[in-house]
């Protein structure tokens, strides 16, 4: 088909000139053929409120009751099947794509329509179809991030586009299949000042992601309502939680798959419905859409993230074990939970701090009473190898007496707060009545950047925790509450849970720096990362680590996630494979959730459970609420203990895996954890898969996730996999098997064609980088396998960018094994290989040979078929090669 020129037939009429009123529609309109709409298929159009039979049809609409039970959540109250809409103009070509006008004629039940419409098209890459709406005759606010322009047109892409005239719509196919990815001609455009909406079909039901919420890792088609305006509120299903990513990728079903984004800041829901189909609805902004067409789902990610931002690469320490909790109260308190780890012999890499250190709960002041040697803990710390963070919260506290608080004192000089009509709008947070920062105000970035410069002169942290950046707030609004306006009150509002969009945060109408936080609310938590990131490399000079409860697309560039305040509940921990698996959909694979729960007390055998999962967390951190019953792993019984020792033990062993990991993510817009979806695509099995998942492409990791159980069904797509404790094979077609899931341990296995590098655990990473390496070689059902590592200092700044590093790669074939190091530097130095497991070996060899030579050192177990070298001495940096003959 014609590119971007064909108007489909069926919508393309011309709209008769003496329907040119700028009036509703009346309904004799709606012809009984236009209402003939299934339920299913039904777009709604009263969302902003009930409406009566005659008030449907003055909008003109179709108004049709349904059986309540049978199509609960269908609307009564929806759009003919033509409905009067935008026109599209002549379409011109531009260098990028092609560009036109859109106008229309009548207004619809929103107030405020903007009647004429600029719309650009933007054939990005082969892949990426980028399209904007937006008002010619004035700037609306714009997403300040950054992405990326291409001057010229793909030259073959991998879609088609058609347009409709009238009404105005848009469809997208992929051109190898002719499937149609979007199409927006199935609901009407509108575009008014405070509500925009753009509605299409979805060629699937599977679709993933517009997070950040509770669900499962495929979304509920079923007259679902997704809110999006950042919120403190512990995880709940329906309601708006911490951040907002308003990109959903779809499994088309015969493996290929695509993404869309909304780049749109404002408050939002997306409609789900059965059709299967959805509605992007806004409140603000402008309708700035791109569209991924993969073909597969790590390369839609990629090319989302080609948009927003690859990940960080955190630092090497950042994946040991982080120990936290509200409630270690002094420096005594927190130097014993150091104390009882170590003396447990439990790794642990960092530990936290949570608002205790402060002085009346004051960011960059720590009190004198119980942590008057503050300073010298972390030092002590840091002599033992281990790294230390401490929350910031991003209210200031407003009431001391002037000068009793430079913060506070310096920020309001420095006009560095949002403001409300007044002054400073000042809200109530844990100091009491405090003022907002506002971040993308560059006077506050140099005000926030020297308090943390200042306080990291004091107390030597390593990296922050910025928590309650929804922004929270105790009070509706302001402690004066808000002005009556159109943005505290707009016509349409989500369905934000308080139903208000000042519930639990600012007044939407209070001011920041680039517009009004009405705009800016769902980048508060991003901005604050942005700012915190590059304070900590101002401070610190090393790789920065931020952990931030709220976010937003492209977080992931400057910080890491953790999901909030999970219930210590079996059913929470389950929610959590989804949660970490859409954040590294979103490109933030730096996330986890609180380890054993943070709400409630936990359970003995659900802290378990938890710390096995949790050591697959790409973030791992426990961390309590501040009522509770103790949850540290040194608080349990000997077998609880030796369990959680061992999850800990493994995690370590697969750090060098894990870093190489980050690093693909890093350079390559890969996921750390992934669904088994993203290497299976073509099964339909693997599908809806979300209790369990993959690390990178070689392991697959089956927590057991219910109390009492001794065996779990776990999903294994069509491959050879090994147990990664013993190296026993399955060959699956695509199968369910039952796992024995023994309390000491959780199930992982590795995939044949694969090699994991590892390193022996030690108490802290500090330790265990100068440990010896070892290979888990995973042979094929062909005998190959490959795998590689990705080595550097571990926390120096931009060390791939800047060529600093080491980067080997391990191959097998043929009953050979050998490394390749592409890359070198003195990170690799000393560093030795000690231990190769080879899984899958058909027979006992008769001999082994390590580079030319040959060893008895090696055993063969018939019973698994692996054959192991357990004493190499072999050099890093030096090429080696084995053979089994
Ligand atoms: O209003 O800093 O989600 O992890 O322990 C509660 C105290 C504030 C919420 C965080 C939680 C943290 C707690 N914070």
């Amino acid at each position: 088909m014609q590119q971007g020129m064909a108007p489909l037939t069926t919508k393309d009429f011309a709209l008769p000139q003496s329907d040119l009123l700028n009036t509703y529609v009346g309904p004799k309109q709606c012809s009984e053929q236009q209402c003939g709409v299934a339920p299913q298929s039904r777009f709604d159009c009263a969302p902003d409120k009930a409406v009566s039979q005659p008030e449907c049809l003055n909008r003109g609409c179709c108004y049709s009751p349904l059986h309540k039970s049978r199509d609960l959540g269908a609307p009564w109250c929806f759009f003919p099947s033509v409905y009067p809409g935008y026109i599209l103009g002549k379409l011109n070509q531009t260098k990028g794509g092609e560009n036109a006008h859109l106008t229309r004629s009548s207004k619809t039940f929103i107030p405020q329509d903007i009647m004429a419409l600029e719309m650009d098209v933007m054939w990005e890459t082969e892949a990426r179809l980028h399209f904007t709406l937006k008002d010619p005759s004035s700037k609306r606010y714009e997403v300040p991030i950054d992405v990326p322009k291409s001057k010229w047109r793909a030259i073959s892409p991998m879609y088609s586009i058609e347009y409709s005239t009238y009404p105005f719509g848009i469809i997208v196919r992929r051109k190898s299949n002719r499937r149609v990815l979007l199409n927006t001609t199935v609901a009407p455009l509108i575009f008014a000042d405070q509500f925009l909406q753009l509605s299409t079909s979805l060629p699937s039901s599977y679709i993933s992601g517009l997070g950040e919420h509770l669900t499962g890792l495929n979304l509920d088609l079923n007259w679902t309502k997704v809110t999006f305006w950042n919120r403190d509120i512990s995880p709940h299903r329906n309601a708006n939680l911490y951040g907002s990513h308003p990109f959903y990728l779809v499994q088309e079903g015969d493996g290929l798959a695509h993404g869309v984004f909304l780049l749109n800041s404002n408050a939002m829901d997306v409609i789900l419905q059965p059709a299967p189909a959805l509605t992007w609805r806004t409140i603000g902004g402008v309708l700035d859409f791109y569209i991924f067409l993969g073909p597969d789902p790590q390369s839609v990610i990629r090319q989302y993230l080609d948009v927003i931002g690859y990940p960080l690469m955190p630092p090497y320490w950042g994946l040991g074990f982080h120990l936290c909790r509200w409630g270690y109260n002094s420096t005594a308190v927190t130097r014993n939970v150091v104390k009882n780890m170590q003396r447990a012999n439990f790794p642990l890499d960092v530990q936290w701090n949570d608002i205790d250190y402060m002085d009346s709960r004051r960011d960059f002041t720590y009190n004198q009473e119980n942590f008057g040697d503050y300073p010298q803990m972390v030092n002590e710390f840091h002599g033992e190898g281990l790294k230390y963070i401490m929350i910031l919260d991003p209210g200031i506290s407003s009431s001391g007496p002037p000068g009793s608080y430079k913060p506070f004192d310096d920020g309001l000089k420095r006009g560095v707060f949002i403001t409300n009509q007044t002054g400073p709008l000042i809200g109530k947070v844990w100091p009491g009545p405090t003022a907002f920062p506002d971040f993308t105000n560059p006077e506050t970035q140099r005000w926030w950047t020297e308090n943390i410069k200042e306080f990291h002169a004091k107390v030597a942290f390593d990296g922050l925790w910025i928590d309650m950046n929804e922004p929270s707030n105790f009070v509706t609004g302001s402690l004066d509450g808000c002005p009556n306006n159109t943005l505290e009150n707009p016509p349409y509002v989500p369905g934000v849970v308080g139903g208000r969009l000042a519930s639990s945060t600012l007044c939407a109408s209070s001011s920041q720096h680039l517009s009004s936080h009405y705009n800016l609310h769902n980048l508060y938590g991003l901005t604050e990362a942005i700012v915190t990131h590059n304070a900590l490399i101002e401070a610190t000079g090393k790789r920065p680590f931020v952990i931030s409860r709220s976010s937003f697309s492209s977080h992931g560039r400057y910080a890491g996630h953790w999901t909030g305040d999970v219930e210590s509940t079996w059913e929470q921990l389950r929610y959590t494979v989804p949660a970490i698996l859409l954040f590294n959909m979103f490109g933030v694979p730096l996330v986890g959730a609180d380890i054993c729960g943070f709400l409630g007390n936990t359970s003995e055998e659900l802290c378990v459970r938890w710390m096995q999962l949790g050591a697959f967390y790409p973030f791992m951190r426990n961390h309590n609420d501040k009522p509770n019953t103790p949850q540290e792993p040194y608080v349990f019984s000997k077998k609880s203990q030796e369990a959680m020792r061992n999850a800990l033990v493994l995690r370590y062993s697969l750090l060098p895996y894990l870093y190489t990991l980050f690093h693909q993510a890093h350079v390559r817009g890969e996921t750390v954890a992934r669904p088994l979806f993203f290497e299976f695509p073509a099964d339909s099995n693997a599908r809806t898969v979300d209790q369990q998942f993959m690390w990178g492409d070689a392991l697959l990791i089956s927590p057991a996730m219910e109390p009492n159980v001794t065996e779990i069904a776990a999903y294994f797509p069509p491959a050879t996999w090994y147990s990664f404790y013993d190296g026993s094979s399955i060959v699956s077609k695509g199968q369910y098997l039952l796992l024995p899931a023994p309390f000491e341990c959780i199930n992982v296995h590795i995939r044949g064609g694969h090699i994991i590098p590892q390193q022996a655990a030690s108490l802290t990473t500090t330790q265990s980088r100068f440990n010896a390496f070892s290979l888990t070689v995973a042979l094929s059902r062909d005998g190959a396998a490959r795998g590689e590592l990705f080595w550097d200092d571990g926390d120096n700044l931009n060390t791939f960018e800047t060529d600093d590093y080491s980067h080997i790669l391990f191959l097998s074939n043929k009953n050979m094994l050998v490394s390749e190091p592409l890359k070198l530097n003195s990170a690799i130095d000393g560093l030795t290989l000690q231990q190769v497991r080879i899984f899958g070996v058909p027979s006992p060899p008769k001999r082994v040979v390590v580079n030319q030579q040959s060893t008895a050192d090696f055993s063969y177990r018939s019973d698994t078929k692996v054959l192991a070298l357990p004493s190499l001495s072999l050099l890093m940096s030096d090429a080696f090669e084995i053979q089994w003959l």
